[in-house]
Protein backbone atom coordinates (compact mmCIF):
# COMPACT_ATOMS: atom_id res chain seq x y z
CA UNK A 1 0.00 0.00 0.00
CA UNK A 2 1.15 3.80 -0.48
CA UNK A 3 -0.24 6.71 1.53
CA UNK A 4 0.03 9.99 -0.19
CA UNK A 5 0.47 13.00 2.69
CA UNK A 6 -0.57 16.79 1.10
CA UNK A 7 -0.44 19.47 3.89
CA UNK A 8 -1.45 22.87 3.36
CA UNK A 9 -3.26 25.84 5.32
CA UNK A 10 -6.86 25.06 3.65
CA UNK A 11 -8.20 28.67 3.83
CA UNK A 12 -9.92 27.62 2.35
CA UNK A 13 -9.85 24.48 0.75
CA UNK A 14 -10.53 24.94 -2.98
CA UNK A 15 -11.16 23.02 -6.14
CA UNK A 16 -7.71 23.53 -7.31
CA UNK A 17 -6.66 21.12 -4.13
CA UNK A 18 -9.34 18.89 -5.09
CA UNK A 19 -8.15 18.68 -8.67
CA UNK A 20 -4.51 17.78 -7.85
CA UNK A 21 -5.66 15.44 -4.86
CA UNK A 22 -7.11 13.21 -7.68
CA UNK A 23 -4.56 13.67 -9.84
CA UNK A 24 -1.25 12.92 -7.17
CA UNK A 25 -3.59 9.44 -5.90
CA UNK A 26 -4.38 8.25 -9.88
CA UNK A 27 -0.18 8.61 -10.53
CA UNK A 28 1.03 6.95 -7.63
CA UNK A 29 -2.19 4.27 -7.33
CA UNK A 30 -2.72 5.59 -3.58
CA UNK A 31 -5.09 4.13 -1.77
CA UNK A 32 -5.00 6.29 1.31
CA UNK A 33 -4.49 10.19 1.01
CA UNK A 34 -4.03 12.28 3.88
CA UNK A 35 -5.01 15.94 4.08
CA UNK A 36 -3.30 17.36 7.04
CA UNK A 37 -4.33 21.17 7.35
CA UNK A 38 -1.56 22.73 8.94
CA UNK A 39 -1.48 24.21 13.07
CA UNK A 40 -1.40 27.98 12.48
CA UNK A 41 0.10 29.75 15.93
CA UNK A 42 -2.49 31.57 17.73
CA UNK A 43 -0.57 35.14 17.11
CA UNK A 44 -0.62 34.54 13.12
CA UNK A 45 -4.79 34.10 13.88
CA UNK A 46 -6.52 36.47 11.86
CA UNK A 47 -9.61 38.18 10.78
CA UNK A 48 -8.84 36.30 7.45
CA UNK A 49 -7.57 32.75 8.90
CA UNK A 50 -10.56 30.49 9.67
CA UNK A 51 -10.09 28.92 13.08
CA UNK A 52 -8.43 25.24 12.88
CA UNK A 53 -11.84 23.68 13.60
CA UNK A 54 -13.56 25.29 10.17
CA UNK A 55 -10.34 24.76 8.23
CA UNK A 56 -10.79 21.05 9.10
CA UNK A 57 -14.44 21.22 8.63
CA UNK A 58 -14.11 22.10 4.91
CA UNK A 59 -11.27 19.86 4.10
CA UNK A 60 -13.96 17.32 5.26
CA UNK A 61 -16.83 18.82 2.88
CA UNK A 62 -14.67 19.43 0.09
CA UNK A 63 -12.37 15.83 0.28
CA UNK A 64 -15.11 13.91 0.38
CA UNK A 65 -14.02 10.74 -1.54
CA UNK A 66 -13.23 7.46 0.03
CA UNK A 67 -8.77 7.57 -0.76
CA UNK A 68 -8.84 10.77 1.45
CA UNK A 69 -8.86 11.28 4.75
CA UNK A 70 -8.50 14.85 6.64
CA UNK A 71 -6.67 14.32 9.39
CA UNK A 72 -5.73 16.94 12.55
CA UNK A 73 -2.29 15.29 12.73
CA UNK A 74 -0.72 18.77 12.90
CA UNK A 75 -3.61 20.61 14.30
CA UNK A 76 -3.69 18.31 17.46
CA UNK A 77 0.00 18.20 17.77
CA UNK A 78 0.22 22.55 17.80
CA UNK A 79 3.61 24.23 17.88
CA UNK A 80 5.25 24.88 14.53
CA UNK A 81 4.37 22.04 11.69
CA UNK A 82 7.91 20.39 11.03
CA UNK A 83 7.11 18.01 7.99
CA UNK A 84 9.73 16.05 9.06
CA UNK A 85 7.95 15.10 12.35
CA UNK A 86 5.22 14.56 10.79
CA UNK A 87 6.03 11.86 8.37
CA UNK A 88 8.23 10.51 11.17
CA UNK A 89 4.60 9.60 12.86
CA UNK A 90 3.42 8.72 10.00
CA UNK A 91 6.36 5.97 9.85
CA UNK A 92 5.65 4.72 12.76
CA UNK A 93 2.04 4.31 12.29
CA UNK A 94 2.44 2.74 8.58
CA UNK A 95 5.88 0.89 8.89
CA UNK A 96 6.88 -0.75 5.37
CA UNK A 97 4.49 1.39 3.16
CA UNK A 98 5.84 3.70 0.74
CA UNK A 99 4.74 7.51 1.73
CA UNK A 100 4.47 10.27 -0.89
CA UNK A 101 4.65 13.54 0.02
CA UNK A 102 2.68 16.33 -2.02
CA UNK A 103 3.91 19.82 -1.91
CA UNK A 104 2.92 23.20 -3.73
CA UNK A 105 4.98 23.68 -6.94
CA UNK A 106 5.98 27.18 -5.59
CA UNK A 107 7.71 25.38 -2.02
CA UNK A 108 9.64 23.57 -4.50
CA UNK A 109 12.55 26.00 -4.89
CA UNK A 110 13.17 26.66 -1.43
CA UNK A 111 12.85 23.01 -0.38
CA UNK A 112 16.22 22.82 0.78
CA UNK A 113 16.05 25.29 3.05
CA UNK A 114 13.17 22.79 4.71
CA UNK A 115 13.58 21.81 8.49
CA UNK A 116 15.84 18.56 7.39
CA UNK A 117 14.77 18.25 4.21
CA UNK A 118 17.17 15.41 3.63
CA UNK A 119 15.73 13.40 6.05
CA UNK A 120 12.32 14.31 4.01
CA UNK A 121 13.51 12.84 1.64
CA UNK A 122 14.92 9.85 3.41
CA UNK A 123 10.88 9.28 4.50
CA UNK A 124 9.10 9.61 1.61
CA UNK A 125 9.06 10.53 -2.11
CA UNK A 126 8.78 13.92 -1.97
CA UNK A 127 5.96 14.90 -5.77
CA UNK A 128 5.16 18.19 -7.08
CA UNK A 129 2.84 19.59 -10.12
CA UNK A 130 2.37 22.71 -11.62
CA UNK A 131 0.09 25.30 -10.11
CA UNK A 132 -0.07 27.93 -14.05
CA UNK A 133 -0.65 25.50 -16.91
CA UNK A 134 1.34 25.21 -19.57
CA UNK A 135 4.88 26.05 -16.97
CA UNK A 136 7.43 24.01 -16.67
CA UNK A 137 9.03 22.86 -13.20
CA UNK A 138 12.48 22.64 -12.20
CA UNK A 139 11.92 19.32 -10.18
CA UNK A 140 14.31 19.92 -7.48
CA UNK A 141 14.67 16.27 -6.93
CA UNK A 142 11.11 15.56 -6.95
CA UNK A 143 8.60 13.57 -9.00
CA UNK A 144 6.67 15.57 -11.14
CA UNK A 145 3.16 14.79 -11.97
CA UNK A 146 3.67 14.58 -15.92
CA UNK A 147 0.36 16.37 -17.88
CA UNK A 148 -1.40 18.02 -14.85
CA UNK A 149 -4.21 20.65 -15.69
CA UNK A 150 -3.97 22.36 -12.68
CA UNK A 151 -7.63 24.97 -11.95
CA UNK A 152 -5.63 28.43 -11.28
CA UNK A 153 -7.32 29.39 -8.45
CA UNK A 154 -5.75 30.27 -4.59
CA UNK A 155 -7.03 30.69 -1.28
CA UNK A 156 -6.23 34.10 -1.10
CA UNK A 157 -8.25 34.74 -4.54
CA UNK A 158 -10.80 33.40 -2.66
CA UNK A 159 -10.93 34.71 0.25
CA UNK A 160 -10.29 38.78 -1.81
CA UNK A 161 -13.99 37.32 -3.80
CA UNK A 162 -15.38 36.44 -0.83
CA UNK A 163 -14.88 39.92 0.45
CA UNK A 164 -15.69 41.15 -2.63
CA UNK A 165 -19.45 39.94 -2.22
CA UNK A 166 -19.28 37.10 -5.09
CA UNK A 167 -19.82 33.15 -4.33
CA UNK A 168 -17.27 31.20 -3.38
CA UNK A 169 -19.48 28.09 -4.75
CA UNK A 170 -18.07 27.85 -7.98
CA UNK A 171 -14.70 27.48 -6.65
CA UNK A 172 -15.16 25.88 -3.54
CA UNK A 173 -18.04 23.75 -4.11
CA UNK A 174 -21.56 24.22 -2.99
CA UNK A 175 -20.83 22.67 0.27
CA UNK A 176 -18.18 24.89 1.23
CA UNK A 177 -19.75 27.54 -0.16
CA UNK A 178 -22.31 27.37 2.03
CA UNK A 179 -20.51 26.73 5.06
CA UNK A 180 -18.08 30.42 4.48
CA UNK A 181 -21.51 32.13 3.59
CA UNK A 182 -23.25 30.54 6.93
CA UNK A 183 -20.51 31.33 9.13
CA UNK A 184 -19.21 34.69 7.69
CA UNK A 185 -16.12 33.59 6.38
CA UNK A 186 -13.63 36.48 5.28
CA UNK A 187 -15.95 38.84 5.19
CA UNK A 188 -15.47 42.38 6.16
CA UNK A 189 -17.79 44.75 7.41
CA UNK A 190 -18.92 46.41 3.78
CA UNK A 191 -19.51 42.41 2.29
CA UNK A 192 -23.49 42.28 2.64
CA UNK A 193 -23.30 45.68 0.83
CA UNK A 194 -21.01 44.61 -2.35
CA UNK A 195 -23.04 41.14 -2.11
CA UNK A 196 -26.61 44.06 -2.73
CA UNK A 197 -24.40 46.05 -4.76
CA UNK A 198 -23.62 42.59 -7.22
CA UNK A 199 -27.32 41.90 -7.47
CA UNK A 200 -28.51 45.64 -8.20
CA UNK A 201 -25.47 46.78 -10.53
CA UNK A 202 -23.90 45.86 -14.13
CA UNK A 203 -20.26 44.88 -14.20
CA UNK A 204 -19.81 48.48 -15.62
CA UNK A 205 -21.11 50.05 -12.68
CA UNK A 206 -20.49 47.35 -9.90
CA UNK A 207 -16.24 48.10 -10.61
CA UNK A 208 -17.27 51.62 -10.73
CA UNK A 209 -18.80 51.46 -7.15
CA UNK A 210 -15.80 49.70 -5.76
CA UNK A 211 -13.05 52.08 -7.33
CA UNK A 212 -15.40 55.26 -5.78
CA UNK A 213 -15.48 53.83 -2.31
CA UNK A 214 -11.20 52.99 -2.75
CA UNK A 215 -11.12 56.95 -3.58
CA UNK A 216 -13.33 57.97 -1.62
CA UNK A 217 -11.36 56.50 1.66
CA UNK A 218 -8.42 57.71 0.39
CA UNK A 219 -9.39 61.74 -0.18
CA UNK A 220 -10.96 61.41 3.39
CA UNK A 221 -7.76 59.66 5.10
CA UNK A 222 -6.14 63.08 3.23
CA UNK A 223 -8.59 65.84 4.31
CA UNK A 224 -9.83 64.58 7.72
CA UNK A 225 -12.89 63.08 7.13
CA UNK A 226 -13.83 59.57 8.63
CA UNK A 227 -12.90 57.13 6.16
CA UNK A 228 -15.23 53.89 7.19
CA UNK A 229 -17.90 56.41 6.67
CA UNK A 230 -16.58 57.52 2.78
CA UNK A 231 -16.21 54.36 1.89
CA UNK A 232 -19.19 53.74 2.40
CA UNK A 233 -21.05 56.38 0.77
CA UNK A 234 -18.69 55.83 -2.02
CA UNK A 235 -19.58 52.31 -2.29
CA UNK A 236 -23.21 52.71 -2.40
CA UNK A 237 -23.39 55.89 -4.29
CA UNK A 238 -24.56 54.58 -7.49
CA UNK A 239 -26.42 51.91 -5.67
CA UNK A 240 -29.70 52.81 -8.15
CA UNK A 241 -28.48 53.85 -11.07
CA UNK A 242 -28.86 50.38 -12.92
CA UNK A 243 -32.83 50.23 -11.74
CA UNK A 244 -35.13 51.08 -14.53
CA UNK A 245 -36.58 54.32 -14.24
CA UNK A 246 -39.86 53.58 -12.97
CA UNK A 247 -38.43 52.21 -10.17
CA UNK A 248 -36.13 54.94 -9.07
CA UNK A 249 -39.16 56.91 -9.08
CA UNK A 250 -41.09 54.57 -6.89
CA UNK A 251 -38.31 54.69 -4.54
CA UNK A 252 -38.25 58.12 -4.31
CA UNK A 253 -41.56 58.66 -3.43
CA UNK A 254 -41.96 55.73 -1.17
CA UNK A 255 -39.03 57.62 0.69
CA UNK A 256 -40.96 60.73 1.12
CA UNK A 257 -39.09 63.22 -1.68
CA UNK A 258 -40.87 65.26 -4.01
CA UNK A 259 -39.49 65.68 -7.24
CA UNK A 260 -39.37 69.45 -8.31
CA UNK A 261 -39.94 70.56 -11.97
CA UNK A 262 -36.25 70.37 -12.43
CA UNK A 263 -35.45 66.81 -11.45
CA UNK A 264 -38.89 65.71 -13.15
CA UNK A 265 -37.69 66.76 -16.44
CA UNK A 266 -34.12 64.92 -16.15
CA UNK A 267 -34.21 61.49 -15.37
CA UNK A 268 -30.69 60.96 -14.85
CA UNK A 269 -30.70 62.99 -11.60
CA UNK A 270 -32.60 60.69 -10.17
CA UNK A 271 -30.56 57.86 -8.98
CA UNK A 272 -28.55 59.92 -7.02
CA UNK A 273 -32.10 60.83 -4.90
CA UNK A 274 -33.31 57.38 -5.15
CA UNK A 275 -29.93 56.01 -3.47
CA UNK A 276 -30.22 58.40 -0.79
CA UNK A 277 -34.51 57.12 -0.23
CA UNK A 278 -32.75 53.85 -0.76
CA UNK A 279 -30.04 53.99 1.99
CA UNK A 280 -32.46 55.79 3.73
CA UNK A 281 -35.29 53.38 4.03
CA UNK A 282 -33.67 49.71 3.01
CA UNK A 283 -30.43 50.18 4.52
CA UNK A 284 -32.28 52.50 7.70
CA UNK A 285 -29.31 54.69 6.90
CA UNK A 286 -29.55 57.32 9.42
CA UNK A 287 -26.52 59.33 9.35
CA UNK A 288 -27.79 62.43 7.50
CA UNK A 289 -24.05 63.45 6.30
CA UNK A 290 -23.93 60.50 4.41
CA UNK A 291 -27.64 60.20 3.12
CA UNK A 292 -26.88 63.34 1.90
CA UNK A 293 -23.27 62.81 0.01
CA UNK A 294 -25.43 60.41 -1.69
CA UNK A 295 -28.07 62.59 -2.63
CA UNK A 296 -25.84 64.97 -4.15
CA UNK A 297 -22.88 63.09 -5.83
CA UNK A 298 -24.36 64.31 -9.15
CA UNK A 299 -25.47 67.71 -9.22
CA UNK A 300 -23.48 69.21 -6.18
CA UNK A 301 -24.72 72.03 -4.33
CA UNK A 302 -24.42 75.41 -1.95
CA UNK A 303 -22.48 74.70 1.45
CA UNK A 304 -21.51 71.33 0.68
CA UNK A 305 -19.77 69.41 3.65
CA UNK A 306 -16.02 67.64 3.48
CA UNK A 307 -18.11 64.53 3.10
CA UNK A 308 -20.20 65.54 0.24
CA UNK A 309 -17.19 67.02 -1.37
CA UNK A 310 -15.21 63.71 -1.06
CA UNK A 311 -17.75 61.64 -2.62
CA UNK A 312 -18.85 64.39 -5.77
CA UNK A 313 -14.83 64.32 -6.18
CA UNK A 314 -14.28 60.74 -6.29
CA UNK A 315 -17.02 60.24 -8.67
CA UNK A 316 -14.74 61.97 -10.95
CA UNK A 317 -11.19 60.92 -10.65
CA UNK A 318 -11.99 56.78 -9.33
CA UNK A 319 -9.65 54.13 -10.96
CA UNK A 320 -12.04 53.90 -13.47
CA UNK A 321 -12.26 56.53 -14.73
CA UNK A 322 -11.18 57.21 -18.25
CA UNK A 323 -11.59 60.72 -19.89
CA UNK A 324 -9.41 63.86 -21.29
CA UNK A 325 -8.42 65.90 -18.43
CA UNK A 326 -8.93 63.00 -15.69
CA UNK A 327 -5.24 63.04 -15.04
CA UNK A 328 -5.67 66.86 -14.35
CA UNK A 329 -8.52 66.09 -12.06
CA UNK A 330 -6.46 63.49 -10.05
CA UNK A 331 -3.64 66.46 -9.75
CA UNK A 332 -6.06 69.05 -8.31
CA UNK A 333 -7.77 66.99 -5.74
CA UNK A 334 -4.51 65.84 -4.55
CA UNK A 335 -4.23 69.49 -3.68
CA UNK A 336 -7.49 70.70 -3.13
CA UNK A 337 -11.04 69.30 -3.06
CA UNK A 338 -12.81 73.23 -4.11
CA UNK A 339 -10.51 72.92 -7.32
CA UNK A 340 -11.07 69.86 -8.05
CA UNK A 341 -14.93 70.45 -7.52
CA UNK A 342 -15.11 73.60 -9.92
CA UNK A 343 -12.92 71.89 -12.46
CA UNK A 344 -15.51 68.75 -12.16
CA UNK A 345 -18.52 71.43 -12.34
CA UNK A 346 -17.18 73.54 -15.20
CA UNK A 347 -16.56 70.08 -17.01
CA UNK A 348 -20.18 68.95 -16.61
CA UNK A 349 -22.01 72.36 -17.07
CA UNK A 350 -19.85 72.78 -20.38
CA UNK A 351 -20.80 69.22 -21.47
CA UNK A 352 -24.70 69.96 -20.66
CA UNK A 353 -24.36 73.44 -22.40
CA UNK A 354 -23.10 72.11 -25.32
CA UNK A 355 -25.81 69.81 -26.05
CA UNK A 356 -28.16 72.49 -24.75
CA UNK A 357 -29.79 70.21 -21.59
CA UNK A 358 -31.01 72.43 -18.46
CA UNK A 359 -28.34 72.93 -15.62
CA UNK A 360 -29.60 72.21 -12.24
CA UNK A 361 -29.94 75.35 -9.88
CA UNK A 362 -28.01 73.30 -6.88
CA UNK A 363 -25.03 72.42 -9.90
CA UNK A 364 -25.29 76.14 -10.55
CA UNK A 365 -25.25 77.25 -6.80
CA UNK A 366 -22.08 74.80 -5.96
CA UNK A 367 -20.24 76.08 -8.78
CA UNK A 368 -21.12 79.97 -8.27
CA UNK A 369 -20.32 79.65 -4.44
CA UNK A 370 -16.68 78.37 -5.46
CA UNK A 371 -15.80 80.85 -7.80
CA UNK A 372 -17.34 84.03 -5.32
CA UNK A 373 -14.93 82.74 -2.72
CA UNK A 374 -12.40 83.31 -5.57
CA UNK A 375 -11.36 79.57 -4.98
CA UNK A 376 -7.79 81.79 -3.45
CA UNK A 377 -7.59 83.48 -6.93
CA UNK A 378 -8.39 87.09 -7.53
CA UNK A 379 -11.53 86.76 -10.38
CA UNK A 380 -11.99 90.81 -9.99
CA UNK A 381 -10.62 91.63 -13.06
O1 LIG B 1 -23.63 58.18 -11.90
P1 LIG B 1 -22.33 58.50 -12.55
O2 LIG B 1 -22.33 58.21 -14.02
O3 LIG B 1 -21.18 57.87 -11.87
O4 LIG B 1 -22.08 60.08 -12.42
P2 LIG B 1 -23.15 61.20 -12.03
O5 LIG B 1 -23.96 60.76 -10.89
O6 LIG B 1 -22.38 62.47 -11.87
O7 LIG B 1 -24.10 61.28 -13.28
C1 LIG B 1 -23.64 61.90 -14.39
C2 LIG B 1 -24.80 62.27 -15.27
O8 LIG B 1 -25.58 63.28 -14.64
C3 LIG B 1 -24.31 62.84 -16.57
O9 LIG B 1 -25.11 62.27 -17.60
C4 LIG B 1 -24.55 64.29 -16.47
C5 LIG B 1 -25.69 64.39 -15.52
N1 LIG B 1 -25.64 65.62 -14.73
C6 LIG B 1 -24.73 65.99 -13.83
N2 LIG B 1 -24.99 67.23 -13.35
C7 LIG B 1 -26.12 67.65 -13.95
C8 LIG B 1 -26.53 66.63 -14.83
N3 LIG B 1 -27.63 66.74 -15.59
C9 LIG B 1 -28.32 67.86 -15.50
N4 LIG B 1 -29.37 67.97 -16.27
N5 LIG B 1 -27.98 68.89 -14.70
C10 LIG B 1 -26.91 68.85 -13.91
O10 LIG B 1 -26.61 69.80 -13.19
FE1 LIG C 1 -24.09 58.78 -10.00
FE1 LIG D 1 -20.90 57.38 -9.86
Amino acid sequence: MAIGIFGGTFNPPHLGHLRLLRAFADRFSLSRVLVIPTFVPPHKLSPDLADAGMRLEMCRMLFDDHRFTVSDLEIARGGKSYTVETLETLRAQYPGEALYLLIGSDMLESFDTWYRADDIRRLCTVCAAVREKGKTLDPNGAVLLENFDPIEISSTAVREKVRLGEDAAPYVGEAVGAFIRGKGLYADAYTQYRRLLREKLGAYRLRHSFCVADSAKALAQQYGEDPQKAYFAGLLHDVMKDAPRDEQKAVIERGGTVLGADERANPKLWHAMAGEAFLRTELSVADEDVLHAVRYHTTGRAGMSLLEKIIYVSDYLSEDRVYDGVDRMRRLASESLESAMLFGLSFTISELAKSEQPIHPDSVACYNEIVLNNNGKDRSI
